[in-house]
């Protein structure tokens, strides 16, 4: 039975999320809404479009549709320009030591993100070949926790759902890999991701013992 692995993006491979922090914190100031770190964990995972959603919630404030097309696009241009400058040194520990035993064996990967700009994120940290299918906010409808993004890539990797493992760092990335029937491992905080079948603080915690172990079953 073939396997097949799913990887998050943002605090699985890297951490975007300060980033994305410090994209949302300056539309908040301009905004005159209170964003603090602690805020900014209720966005990890969620859409760009969700996100100002809770923002706006946040400051109680009523905007036209145009204003949030406005604000989205600001958001996002401030947010690509600390992309802009990343490069491998961002990749979080171990990672590309587990891509590259899976790539050894053949093992198909895909990415699975909430994310529009997961491409060429992959691109500038030179992880993109690693991925046989890239499944993000440009293809998916549904955010996580619905399983949507989780099971277009289940179907581009030609793996069958139970056959797939899913890493995540968000609980609503951990639920909808519950919800679609694949293995959910959680990378963070075990106390936060409690519905994880398994959990590891980062990748240096997972060995090749442990992987086989996901592959041959
Ligand atoms: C990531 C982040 C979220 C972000 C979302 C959309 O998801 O965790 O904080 O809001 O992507 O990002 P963008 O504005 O680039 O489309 P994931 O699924 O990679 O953890
Ligand atoms: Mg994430």
């Amino acid at each position: 039975n073939k396997t097949g692995f799913i990887f998050d993006l943002d605090g699985v491979i890297v951490d975007t999320a300060k980033y994305h922090y410090l994209a949302w914190k300056k539309l908040a100031d301009e905004l005159g809404v209170e964003f603090t770190e602690e805020d900014n964990e209720r966005f990890k995972g969620v859409s760009r479009k969700r996100c100002l959603e809770i923002l706006l919630e946040m400051g109680h404030i009523d905007a036209t549709q145009q204003q949030i097309d406005a604000w989205l696009f600001e958001k996002n241009e401030d947010y690509l320009s600390y992309i802009d400058r990343m490069d491998e040194s961002e990749i979080l520990p171990d990672v590309p030591k587990v891509l590259d035993y899976l790539k050894r064996k053949k093992i198909p990967m895909a990415l699975g993100s909430a994310s529009k700009n997961a491409e060429p994120i992959l691109q500038k940290v030179s992880l993109l070949s690693y991925f046989d299918t890239i499944v993000d906010g440009n293809l998916v409808t549904r955010a996580k926790p619905d399983p949507e993004v989780f099971l277009i890539a289940g179907k581009n990797l030609g793996v069958e759902l139970e056959n797939c493992v899913v890493f995540e760092d968000a609980l609503a990335g951990i639920e909808a890999a519950n919800t679609a029937g694949m293995t959910s491992i959680g990378i963070g905080d075990p106390a936060v991701l409690l519905q994880a079948k398994y959990n590891f603080t980062d990748f240096t915690q997972i060995d090749f013992e442990f992987l086989d172990s996901l592959i041959d079953r």
